[in-house]
């Protein structure tokens, strides 16, 4: 097997997975999702989706972007022959598509994670995460895999398995080809943070973290999509996103399975970290699809400067 680290650029995703020896069948589902990026960025980039009374790509009525990148999305799980269960962010619900729990995969996603973005031409995403077998309320620590699609001024995909963090970037031809092998955090603490939710409405133990990043000269850099204002993080190696628990919400806003564990997956693949301010991410136990919960993620000494204040201020 080819260790990473190893591997020429621009490679494409599909032999990638494949020279790296992983799994067939989840190797089918990254890359159903792959192909199925294409339509969406068509979708995003076109906004065809569909003229009223006529159809749209899938000869659909017309659809509201993210309603049709979860139709796209579904459609190829659904056939891939690989999938038991998915459980989508826009439908809120899980769909059982084939019983054998012991040798299919599950799938969590976010098929356009801040599609209210895209009016205001910002950067959007889809987010995934994949366990084996049939049940996706479990803690994210035993999922299998995380992915995510990045709608911006390129296309990027970025994965793992458990094995690294990679990240490709979709060429002319639209295939996915490996622009990072391995991505690793750098040490120390974020220079870069990304402070969700109104301030206002932060607890103290927030407002303490927030004025020692900004003490130490950290920069706020916030887009609104949590794909985006992730990547950054992880491309520049450094940074800190958060998105807290807040006086009125103390679940916060981000939901545990289609958004907080993927990303926390990989950050940690990454050498990050990722908490709630009071706990780790993946050791959440979900008991409901839609469960919210706060997160502080990226360096991991900034991570553990979060909890510092929170332990402290609350
Ligand atoms: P939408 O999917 O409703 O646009 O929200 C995007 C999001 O879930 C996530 O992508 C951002 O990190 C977060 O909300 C931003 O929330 P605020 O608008 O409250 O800052």
């Amino acid at each position: 097997m080819r260790q990473p680290g190893t591997t020429p650029l621009h490679v494409d995703l599909r032999r990638y997975l494949r020279e790296t020896d992983e799994d067939r069948d989840l190797t089918r589902v990254i890359c159903e999702i792959a192909d199925a990026s294409k339509y969406i960025i068509n979708a995003i980039r076109t906004g065809d989706l569909g003229m009223a009374g006529t159809s749209n790509l899938y000869g659909e009525a017309q659809l509201a972007l993210d309603v049709l990148s979860d139709r796209i999305i579904r459609k190829r799980l659904v056939h891939s022959g690989v999938v038991a269960c998915i459980a989508s962010e826009e439908s809120g619900e899980v769909q059982q598509i084939d019983k054998d729990c012991d040798h299919k995969y599950s799938v969590a996603y976010d098929p356009l994670d801040g599609s209210s973005l895209v009016d205001v031409n910002l950067a959007v995403g889809t987010i995934v995460s994949i366990y084996k077998g049939c049940d996706v309320l479990r803690p994210g620590r035993e999922q299998v895999a995380a992915m995510y699609i990045l709608y911006g001024p390129r296309t990027t995909l970025v994965y793992s398995t458990g094995r690294g963090v990679h990240e490709f970037a979709m060429n002319s031809l639209m295939e996915y080809t490996l622009n990072h092998e391995n991505l690793r955090m750098k040490p120390g603490p974020a220079k870069i943070y990304s402070p969700g939710g109104q301030r206002s409405k932060w607890t103290e133990g927030t407002e303490r973290f927030a004025q020692e990043l900004e003490g130490s000269g950290a920069k706020l850099r916030y887009s609104g999509g949590f794909v985006p204002d992730i990547n950054q993080v992880l491309i520049k190696r450094n940074g800190v996103f958060m998105y807290p628990h807040l006086q009125d919400a103390p679940e916060g806003k981000l939901r545990v399975l289609y958004e907080l564990n993927p990303m926390a997956f990989l950050l940690e693949q990454a050498g990050g970290a990722a908490s709630t301010g009071r706990g780790r991410i993946l050791d959440l136990q979900p008991d409901r699809i839609d469960m919210r919960a706060p997160i502080f993620i990226g360096s991991r000494e900034s991570v553990e400067q979060a909890e510092r204040c929170i332990a402290e201020a609350g």
